[in-house]
Formats: C-alpha cells, structure tokens, sequence
C-alpha cells in the first residue's frame, strides 16, 4: 500500500528512509496484525475482575456477565466522552480566555457583532452594554454550560424546532456539558447500563453536548476573540517552510495561543533579533487544527495535516515546534534529537518527556509567545545542515463560515441561503457533503479525502470540508476556485461562477463543524427543503478517522439527523445486533445513520444515493445534470 498520495510526503519518507528514521507508518507496521478483540470490540477493561474477552466457543461473557452487545457499546460510548471533553475542554479555556478580555490585557473582543449574536442565544440583554461588560456576560453565560445542572443546553435551542422535540422525546437533548460526559463514564462503569440501545442514546445525548455545546462556544467565542473568518487565499504543504527564514511551526489546536504567536512574530524587536541571527524574517507555519484557525483567521501557511507533524520536523529548517494540546504525537520528542528543532510543550495538561514546557497564562499571553518566538530564534543557528524542504506547495482558498457562505450565496445586498436552496430545488445542485476527520496510517494518506471530494464535486454536491480533511483537499488544489471547471459537475460550476467560490469550501477546524450545524439550520429554516435537517438533501463522512473526536464528531452528526460514512468502522464489529442498531434502526430515532464504507468512491456514492432519496422524498426534481 502506497503511505501518502502527497509528493510532499513521499520525499520526506524517502529521507526517514534514507536516514533511518521511524515514522507513524513504521510503528503502525510493527503494530500488525493488531489486536482483534480490541478491533471488533470483544475487550473489556473496566473492572478488575477481568481484562474480559469473549472468545468463540469459550467464552460468551466477561466475569459481570456482560456480553458482546454491552462490552461493545460501552466501549464506544467511552470514546464519545472522551472526543466530546476534548472538544469541549478546549471550549472551556476559550470561555475563561473571553473573560480575560473583559479585564485589561492581551485579549480582546474583535468581532462585536458576533458577540452580541452570541448574548442573544445566550438569552442575555445587550442593549446598552460595552463589549467588555458583554463578553463578562457572555463568558459567564457560556462556562455555566459546562457545569449546569438544571435545564437543557441554551444552544441547542438553535436547532429546527422539529429537531429540538425529537431529542427531548428521545430523552436525548443534552443538559450540562459536562454532565454528559460524567454520565457515560457512570453508566459505563462496572455494573450500570447494560442495555446496548440505552447506552448509545446517552452516547448521543453527550455528542450533541459537544457539536451544541462544548465545540459550538469553541467556535463562537473564538470568533468574538480572533474575528470571524472571511475568505482568504493562503498556501499549504511542506513547501511553506523557508529555510531563509525561523520557521516557528504550531501544532495543537487551541488559537488562544497560536493567535498569540502570530502576533509576538511580527515584534519589530523579534524581527531584528531574527535578522541578526542571520534569518531572512520569521515564518509561521501551522500543523492541523491550529493550523486551520490562524490560517481561516490571518492566512497563515499550513504545513500540513496530522501526518505531516513528522515530516516537517525532517526538513531540518523547523527552528521550533510549539504544541498545546490534541493530536500530538508523543514520538516528536524522540524525533526532534535527530535535528536541531527544539519542541516547546505549552498546556499544564500535555507535557511530554524530552520536551522543553514554556507555560502559556492568559495572563502573559504576548510575554510567553515572545519567549516560545524568541527560542526560535535563538535556535536558527543551531542548524545542522542536510536541510530538505520539499518544492510543494498550493494555492488555495480558506475562511467560509455559516455566515459568509450565507453572504456570498446571497450576494452583498442579499444576505440571504435563499439562492443555495433554491440552487437545490432547481436540481442544479444535488446537494451538500460534509468531508471531515483525520488522516490514519492504515489508509494512503489524503487518498480517501481527495477522491471522495472529487466524486461528489463531480456529481454536483457542493462540499464543505473542515479539519485534516480541509488540509488534504487543499494540498490536492482541491480549494482553487478554479477547480470547479476542471472537476465540478456543470451546475456545481453554475454555482461557483456565478457566486465566484471554490467548489469545495474550507469551514475551519474540527471544532467548526459546529458550523455546519448551524449551516444546516439556515438551510432549513430558509424553507423549501423540509422542517428538520434530517430531511434536507446532504450527507456527511469521515474517511481516514482515527481520533475519539471524530467519534464525537460522527454522533453528533447522525444525532442532528445526518448520514454519515466512516472509512473505517467503529471498533464494535463483533457486536451484530449494535451494528446493526449503528447503521439501521438509529435512523427511524433520530433521522440520521452510520455507513462503513473503505472505498472512498464507493462511499461517495452512498452519499449521493442518500442525496438523492432525500431529493424524492421532498418531490423535488431530478438533478439537472444528472
Ligand atoms: Ni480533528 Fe484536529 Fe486532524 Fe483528526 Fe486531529 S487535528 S480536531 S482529530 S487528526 S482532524
Ligand atoms: Fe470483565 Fe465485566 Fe469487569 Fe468488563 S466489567 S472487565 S466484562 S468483569
């Protein structure tokens, strides 16, 4: 199997090779054949009386007697709470760093429209309050979430109102944010929840306390912090790096800090300290999500996605690699003492042996990135040579949201999903596609994102793509506008043209696919496409998944009503009747259901099927270019 479709990324194995250097594709090799138990979901650790495996012809349950249907959902809840306090912890810090700006300091309120948007689903009055006096609010209003006790989550209350009465019939509608995380890790515990069905709704009831909850005040409060982002045309892949210059590469995901970074970069003093050292200035670059945001936000290069975190190091011109929090491998450290590149820890909560820790505090924000900038700089000179930085790298365009695309669909005086919708009804677009998630070294990487997105361009499905996902198709030159007339179905390029954007649409990190919720319910809501987002023409997918998140992620989405294809299944396959719950009878509960499909094209056309199902059932016409 082919590890890469990225030129990038097969030079640079070519030097791990050359140099006898390990990558995540190395130790996935000697990791195989991995465990089956722990694949098809027959493995209980829970309690001490096992390690528990159910074993055919020996064992039918664990010691409690818990079977396969239990043991497997249990397990796949765990990494629901798990993905959802991901997300939402990162929710949380962006909430506290709010507050901060309501004190005097580095952070700010940029966008206070947005802000006052916010307060009013918040329930709170703006009438007559400064921004800083608003985001106390808004701040306070958002950490309340977390740890509320009593009543149902205020943004949630955004979804169709169809949407709304569902889950709270279903029992489903989340309460606190955190609540619902501690109430997967009771039910699952030893002896609590036994009933497969049972424990996969409140599965969702915690998923939907992220996409609402915990990742949808993420993208909220940043957005207030750092701007809302509008389109903006940037760079990506290995290529960004310049080896004239210090190149500070930031690897996590929280832009409290990376936005902060960004900023200390363009210190006049730092700039003269990087000239002296003998750099041709200093170049930030950008790893996963906190790439997406500060290039969404600012433009700034992407280096790459999650498997490229390795690739980059071996350039030999990374002078710093800085990480907070998520998707960090551990094996960086390791790595790094083959280079000059110093790895600069900054989050209390993810320290790694080998690793310099610089503490990042809201407090000193601009004073930590200069000191992480600064070390950068200092560590130019240490360059040992060998330098191999691949001549790659692609235009593309990056910064839609649920409120610019309603901007550019509607035309500047016509904020408006009218022309969307009715593009819809018209059949000159057959509908929307969500392509998000990671890349995994069990797949080639970017091979299923690439060919999925262009599939479905192809057929006339406009795509919205976020977090490595969005990386992928924009390494492929998949985000030019141009590519619509290379690739595009022709009402797809109707659209493009006449609305001038790319056919496929960067929204942003993972925790902004919070905004394709609220994408979905403007659809809805603009009217003609039915009363819930269940029956509106669109489909999501996750092809090269591997993180908990993306669990959170797929569940959330099914949850809100939406069909979704994973590359790779859930590891429960051992469970028939929860696969067959998973991928059948969840949709007559919420609308919404699972397919596993590996092959990219494959899955792209059970997204279109499923388009096209929903285009009948509202009686809406054949797709003009069918
Ligand atoms: Ni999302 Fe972002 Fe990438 Fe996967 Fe990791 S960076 S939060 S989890 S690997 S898409
Ligand atoms: Fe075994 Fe039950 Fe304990 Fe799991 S909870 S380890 S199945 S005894």
């Amino acid at each position: 199997m082919e590890r890469s479709i990225d030129r990038a990324a097969r030079e640079m194995l070519g030097v791990a090779k050359e140099r006898g250097l390990v990558t995540a594709w190395d130790r996935y090799e000697a990791q195989t054949p991995q465990c089956r138990f722990g694949a098809s979901g027959l493995c209980c650790r829970i309690c001490v009386m096992g390690p528990c495996r159910i074993v055919e012809g020996k064992s039918t349950a664990g010691v409690c007697g818990a079977g396969v249907d239990t043991i497997a959902a249990r397990n796949l809840v765990r990494m629901i709470a798990a993905g959802a306090a991901a997300h939402s912890d990162h929710g949380r810090d962006v909430a506290h760093t709010l507050l901060s700006a309501s004190r005097d300091g580095d952070y700010t309120v940029k966008d206070p429209v947005k802000l006052r948007r916010v307060a009013y689903s918040f329930g709170i009055e703006a009438e007559g309050k400064d921004d800083r006096e608003l985001a106390r609010e808004v701040a306070e209003a958002a950490l309340a979430e977390f740890g509320k006790q009593e009543g149902e989550l205020l943004l949630a209350y955004r979804a169709p109102e169809p949407r709304v009465e569902r889950w709270r019939r279903l029992g489903i509608m989340p309460r606190g944010i955190d609540r619902e995380v501690v109430e997967i890790m009771h039910r699952t515990t030893m002896g609590v929840d036994a009933d497969y069905r049972n424990i996969i709704l409140q599965g969702m009831r915690c998923a939907l306390a992220d996409g609402w909850g915990g990742s949808m005040i993420a993208t909220d409060l940043q957005d207030v912090l750092f701007g809302t982002p509008s389109p903006l045309r940037a760079r990506v892949n290995l290529g960004v790096l310049d080896p004239e210059a210090v190149n500070i590469v930031v690897h996590g995901h929280e832009p409290t800090l990376s936005e902060m970074i960004v900023l200390a970069a363009r210190d006049p003093e730092l700039r003269r300290l990087a000239e002296e050292v003998g750099a041709r200035g200093i170049n930030i670059a950008g790893i996963c999500c906190t790439a997406n945001e500060i290039l969404m936000r600012h433009g700034i290069p992407v280096a790459g996605n999650f498997l490229h975190q390795e690739l980059a190091v071996m350039t030999g011109v990374v002078d710093a690699m800085v990480v907070d929090v998520q998707c960090i491998m551990p094996a960086l450290s390791d790595l790094v003492k083959h280079f000059h590149t110093v790895l600069i820890t900054t989050s209390p909560k993810a320290a790694i042996p080998g690793a310099e820790h610089v503490e990042f505090s809201e407090d000193r924000a601009l004073e930590v990135a200069k000191e992480i900038v600064r070390k950068g700089i200092e560590n130019f000179p240490r360059r040992n040579g060998g330098a191999r930085v691949p001549d790659e790298a692609m235009d593309l365009i990056a910064g839609f949201t649920a409120e610019s695309v309603f901007y550019f669909l509607g035309g500047r005086y016509r904020a408006t999903y009218r022309p969307l919708n009715d593009a819809i009804i018209d059949g000159r677009l057959r509908g929307v596609a969500g392509i998000v998630g990671c890349n995994n070294p069990k797949i080639t990487q970017d091979f299923a994102h690439v060919e999925m997105t262009k599939e479905l361009i192809k057929h006339d499905v406009l795509v919205v793509t976020t977090g490595c996902a969005a990386i992928a198709d924009a390494k492929a030159g998949l985000l030019r506008p141009e590519v619509a007339f290379e690739l595009a179905g022709k009402g797809l390029q109707e659209i493009c043209e006449a609305v001038g954007i790319p056919p496929v649409l960067h929204l942003g990190a993972c925790v902004d696919n919070s905004r394709i919720l609220i994408a979905l319910t403007n659809m809805v809501h603009e009217g003609g496409l039915g009363d819930d987002i269940s029956d509106i023409p669109v489909a999501g997918a996750a092809p090269e998944w591997m993180s908990e998140k993306a669990v959170a992620i797929g569940f959330y989405f099914v949850a809100s009503g939406v069909f979704t294809v994973l590359g790779q299944p859930f590891p429960v396959t051992a469970s028939e009747a929860l696969m067959k719950f998973l991928t059948e009878d969840i949709e007559e509960l919420v609308g919404g259901k699972f397919a596993f499909e590996p092959d990219p094209i494959k899955a792209a056309h059970l997204m279109i099927e499923h388009i096209d199902r929903k285009r009948h059932a509202l009686k809406l016409r054949e797709p003009m270019y069918a």
